[in-house]
């Protein structure tokens, strides 16, 4: 049987949500992050990276949450949640499910850690991390999050779908930097149709179902 190996408050979540959005058997192999948010070591016996998501499947092992969506929709999707082959719903589907972990997340990533850094840090230290880290939120982090987060409200102020008028795997994939930038990027300042985006996926059966299964979930700050 396919097997997700499952971090708590983790981009596998998004995993979970597919497989429930297709009805797909799956079982849930879970790792607890580690107090300093690392994943624990086992899950480097699965992958060398030790990151999750990672699923294996008939022999497969499959990371990287773009490539686990492209196998879940190749081998259990029989046509659904993806727009047909040369279609301009198509290429923006392709373009969202790569955009989601190349583009967006490296702000979000350096917000989460800028943001962390100074409370971290020793304290005769942390006036002067506090300082840079400052600088870089200000000058780099915070501008950036704002061309995204305004780039992702013209677009769902065009389709209420990233890939079009249907829903499709692209906005599972989706669902992680909106919910970070919820989180830690101000989202809910200026973006309704990007919130109302949350609400939507939020409300779906499926993804209700994902969370009973993944247990508690909450997107870091
Ligand atoms: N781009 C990768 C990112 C994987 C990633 O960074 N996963 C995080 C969880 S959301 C993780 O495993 N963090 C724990 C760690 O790095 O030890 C993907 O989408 O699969």
């Amino acid at each position: 049987m396919l097997t997700v190996h499952h971090l708590n408050n983790s981009r596998s979540q998004r995993v979970l949500w597919l497989l429930e959005e297709l009805g797909a058997p799956y079982e849930i192999v879970r790792y607890q992050r580690q107090p300093d948010m690392r994943a624990p070591a086992e899950l480097r016996a699965i992958h060398p990276l030790g990151k999750s998501p990672v699923i294996a499947d008939n022999g497969n092992t499959v990371a990287e949450s773009g490539a686990i969506v492209e196998y879940l929709i190749d081998h259990y999707g029989q046509g659904r949640l993806i727009p047909p082959p040369k279609t301009l719903e198509r290429l923006r589907y392709t373009y969202w499910l790569h955009y989601a972990e190349g583009s967006a997340m490296p702000p979000l990533l350096l917000k989460l850690l800028f943001t962390i850094m100074p409370k971290r840090a020793p304290a005769l230290l942390r006036p002067l991390v506090r300082k840079v880290s400052n600088q870089a939120l200000t000058a780099l982090v915070n501008p950036q999050l704002k061309q995204h987060m305004a780039f992702w409200e013209a677009e769902l102020s065009k389709t209420q779908w990233f890939a079009g008028d249907e829903f499709t795997a692209a906005d599972i994939q989706m669902s992680f930097p909106l919910e970070a930038a919820a989180a830690r990027a101000g989202l809910e300042q200026g973006y309704p149709k990007a919130m109302a985006f949350l609400d939507r996926i939020h409300a779906r059966p499926a993804y209700q179902r994902a969370l009973e299964k993944g247990g508690p979930y909450q997107v870091g700050r």
